[in-house]
């Protein structure tokens, strides 16, 4: 960005202005050693003679080396890979009913904020498209100080308490004696642990669903898991969960396309984000609340402090109460999205804790895991992690201070430095706890009220459509057909039997399992040693809801087309009202038209124009596309149709349920494939017009199309 650029920018965004405090260019500039000596050559070290040994002298070369040497920090032990992105929360009024927090406060109040998505198992420079879990972490910069709200794509978790949580990751990385599989959690540790843990067993139905393999980052939901705290400005608290509703709608790949997308493009939801704030298409998310009165706690047939469960949309609907909009891109990823440190603590007024011990252990975690990650205490120093609400205390020194403080006193009560920094009265802002009241025996234990282990995974199964449950099953054959240890397969097959028992068959008819062994005491393995096994095996209860279609994807679509990318397959001599036609009107409408050809530059249309060429067949592949546009154009036809690649795109492509146009004589192309064999193939558009192919592409996939899975591609 030019200082020109900057100047323009200014006083948009006040987080955007703080960290150009930070920010070098380098452009128009003399090189210089990071002492600012400038720099006369960088290409050569300094020896004793032109063939002669490097001195010790050559203080620039021991710099640049130095640095070097030490660019690399800890990954992430968990949420290693992610990709990041600036913006604004607006609210769309006010609140303060439930809660004193000021950003919620009036209508149209804009908060500055830095998202980061993730993947969990993987390392930094795994795949996007792992079947996993993806964390959606959103730092705001309200008035009042940071609030992070460090939630998942799934609103709830593997296990209850967070102690396991060392357990539970170590199970689903890569196995400790070979470091292997990466970013899977399809391997015997994972599937071991899981099996002996029927607490799982909802997050496991999430984690096998399509919501672990999204289509884009920005067609994900987002969920605060835990339930929280709202408490107003008369001490009033009322349980939250939080809830981010993608404005784009809800939408996933198959897990064929997953896999190929691994090794065609594995920054698929990385490049997707990026390109799609360049291009000014800025990704949005609606915030919800789902707001429970105190007096209610216990009117549910779950525990609202148990983290593996939700509350149905049906039983408390989803208030919409702001939106997020990420409209910029980070200058730097190292300085920005690798540096970004989230933790649940970082929270305002208005905004508490429940005593769900999942949140209680992640309260400690995140502070203690940037010790090592970023070198010390003074992370919040960093300028990704600076509040843009003053920062006073007495906190003081530690490695890389940068903070100058001045005056004589560093502690509290002083008089030497009149008193400050004060204290701040609530009504100036300061933070008090919740008053919660609590009487209880210092004890080990897992709360009886949190044994219904079954009762939301068979929700969650059976209010997922046909296909959904096809795809968990499959799912399921997959991750287990690649654990190697036939008990773990018989036990999880077994403990699937309690969820359903069309799933559970399905799953061992893939496996090859023949009779399932319904496991009995003890099934939770999760007790104190001296505890009887009896006191912690789960409990069935009545269940208030027997389906919750809001659990199903397809139960909120987006609307049009924005975002989505197109593969338009042509050649020389290429019709030009047919291509033109096509890519003017969906280009409107905010999708992402690539021109695909048998080789890379730019090729003629039939009115001699010349095209540039996006992708050769070389270069590209059909599942970075949402949808597929073959048009007329005798000569390009022609190349097309004799071409395998062009052929196996659109076969492939109809495998995937993607939605195909074909126009004219490109019906050539299209009785090429293995596709054509079916007289009436669903969801190919033959001859229509844009605004067709539009509307059908805005449904994302035909999954109708029943003959997609036989083609051999
Ligand atoms: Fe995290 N988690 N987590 N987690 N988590 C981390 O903190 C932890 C959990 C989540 O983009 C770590 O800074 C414990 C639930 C996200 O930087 C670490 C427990 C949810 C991110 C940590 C959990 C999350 C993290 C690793 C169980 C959804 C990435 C690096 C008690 C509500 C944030 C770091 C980013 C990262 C601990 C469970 C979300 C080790 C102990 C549940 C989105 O502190």
């Amino acid at each position: 960005m030019t200082e020109k650029e900057k100047a323009e920018e200014k006083g948009k965004n006040p987080k955007i202005d703080d960290l150009y405090m930070n920010t070098e260019d380098g452009s128009g500039e003399a090189m210089t050693t990071n002492q600012g000596l400038k720099i006369n050559d960088d290409q050569n070290s300094l020896t004793a003679g032109e063939r002669g040994p490097t001195l010790l002298e050559d203080f620039h070369f021991r710099e640049k080396m130095t640095h070097f040497d030490h660019e690399r920090i800890p990954e992430r032990i968990v949420h290693a890979r992610g990709a990041g992105a600036h913006g604004y929360f607006e609210s769309y009024g006010d609140l303060s009913e439930f809660t004193k927090a000021g950003f919620l406060g009036k209508k149209g109040k804009k908060t500055p904020v830095f998202t980061r998505f993730s993947t969990v198992a993987g390392f930094k420079g795994s795949t996007d498209l792992a079947r996993d879990v993806r964390g959606f972490a959103v730092k705001f910069y309200t008035e009042e100080g940071i609030y992070d709200l460090v939630g998942n794509n799934m609103p709830v978790f593997f296990i209850q308490d967070a102690m396991k949580f060392p357990d539970l990751i170590h199970a689903v990385k890569p196995e400790q004696h070979n470091e292997i599989p990466q970013a899977a959690s399809a391997h015997d540790t994972f599937w071991d642990f899981i099996s002996l843990m029927p607490e799982s067993m909802h997050m496991v139905m999430w984690a096998m669903s399509d919501r672990a393999i999204p289509r884009s980052l920005s067609m994900m939901e987002g969920f605060g898991v835990h339930t929280y705290r709202f408490v107003n400005a008369q001490g009033e608290s009322f349980f939250v969960k939080f809830h981010w509703k993608p404005v784009a709608g809800t939408y996933s790949v198959t897990w064929d396309e997953a896999q190929k997308i691994s090794g065609q493009d594995p920054d698929f939801h990385r490049r997707d984000l990026w390109n799609a704030i360049e291009n000014g298409n800025f990704p949005e998310w609606e915030f919800g609340v789902q707001i429970v009165e105190e007096k209610d706690e216990h009117k549910f047939d779950f525990d609202l402090l148990d983290p593996t469960k939700l509350i149905p949309e049906e039983l408390v609907p989803v208030k919409l109460i702001g939106k997020m909009v990420l409209d910029r891109n980070p200058d730097n990823f190292f300085a920005e999205t690798e540096q970004v440190a989230f933790h649940p603590g970082h929270v305002v007024p208005g905004i508490d804790f429940t005593n769900d011990p999942l949140l209680q252990g992640r309260l400690f975690s995140y502070t203690d895991t940037q010790l090592s990650r970023l070198g010390g205490p003074n992370f919040h120093e960093i300028p990704i992690n600076r509040s843009i609400a003053p920062v006073h205390n007495n906190q003081r020194g530690g490695i890389s201070r940068q903070t100058i403080n001045k005056g004589q006193s560093s502690y509290h009560p002083n008089s030497i430095g009149g008193g400050c920094p004060f204290q701040a009265k609530m009504a100036e802002g300061g933070f008090t706890s919740h008053h919660e009241r609590i009487d209880g025996h210092k004890i080990r234990t897992r709360s009886s009220s949190f044994l219904d282990h079954f009762s939301q995974a068979k929700l969650f199964f059976e209010s997922q459509t046909k296909v959904e449950q096809e795809h968990i099953v499959e799912a399921l054959r997959f991750e287990l057909g690649k654990v190697m240890t036939e008990d773990i397969r018989m036990r999880m097959v077994g403990m699937l039997s309690y969820i359903n028992d069309d799933l559970a068959k399905d799953v061992a008819e893939g496996l090859g399992i023949k009779a399932i062994n319904k496991p009995k005491d003890p099934l939770n393995h999760s007790f104190p040693a001296d505890a009887d096994p009896k006191d912690y095996q789960p409990k069935e209860v009545k269940k208030s809801i027997e389906k919750s279609p809001k659990l199903s994807l397809m139960a909120s679509p987006g609307k049009g087309i924005k975002g989505r990318s197109i593969a338009v397959l042509a050649d020389d001599g290429v019709d030009a009202k047919s291509l033109e036609s096509y890519k003017k009107a969906l280009t409107q409408e905010g999708a992402d038209v690539k021109i695909i050809s048998t080789h890379s530059g730019s090729i003629n249309d039939s009115n001699g124009n010349s095209i540039k060429v996006d992708h050769s067949f070389l270069t590209t592949a059909s599942v970075l596309f949402d949808a597929v546009f073959v048009p007329e154009g005798v000569k390009s036809v022609d190349t097309l149709h004799k071409n395998p690649d062009a052929i196996r795109f659109v076969d492939e492509s109809y495998k995937h349920y993607k939605f195909i146009a074909i126009n004219g004589d490109a019906e050539q192309v299209w009785d090429m494939t293995y596709a054509s064999r079916n007289p009436k193939p669903k969801g190919v558009l033959f001859n229509q017009d844009p605004k067709a192919f539009i509307d059908a592409v805005s449904q994302h996939r035909i999954w109708e199309r029943e003959d997609a899975k036989r083609i051999p591609v």
